[in-house]
């Protein structure tokens, strides 16, 4: 084996360490979760959001032609939201304005995200995907206030900008 050989595979192995290290970092020091499909929740019909804890909200967000259920969510600032996706019709794409999430939405499965919104606004969710004559009006919206349900849209300004 040629020196240049040998030190291309190690430099190799030494990077491959690196990212494994990183990649374990990420998700058990960071608690980074990777958007999935998960197996040990049913395809749902109707959208919900639970509190729970103090801060921490599981929504289930049900994508149909040509709106979301629920069409606005409420949550204060710096809440965690567990967010479970999924389509009544058919496929259906989800993006969150001003976070990373962006999901399919797909008949028959559930797909999962975490978000963490910190700051006060609103967000708006848009499909991205083209499910037919209403496309360009499906929308939703999260409402991060502090007084979540007392405060009205029209004082909040766009989040993610
Ligand atoms: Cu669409």
């Amino acid at each position: 084996m040629e020196r240049n050989e040998r030190l291309i595979l190690v430099a190799s192995g030494t990077l491959m360490g690196v990212f494994l290290i990183l990649l374990v970092y990420s998700g058990l020091g960071l608690s980074v979760v990777v958007p999935t499909c998960v197996t040990d929740v049913a395809p749902f019909t109707g959208g919900k959001v639970e509190q729970k804890g103090i801060g921490q909200y599981d929504v289930y967000l049900v994508s149909r032609m040509w709106f979301f259920d629920p069409g606005e969510i409420r949550v204060p600032p710096g809440s965690d939201i567990n967010l479970y996706l999924s389509s009544l019709d058919v496929t259906h794409g989800i993006y969150i304005e001003g976070t990373n999430v962006n999901l399919m939405a797909v008949p028959g499965s559930v797909n999962f995200a975490r978000v963490r919104l910190e700051r006060e606004g609103v967000y708006r969710i848009f499909c991205h995907e083209y499910c037919g004559l209403g496309h360009q009006n499906m929308a939703g919206k999260i409402v991060v206030a502090r007084e979540a349900s007392a405060v009205s849209d029209a004082n909040l300004a766009p989040a993610g900008r």
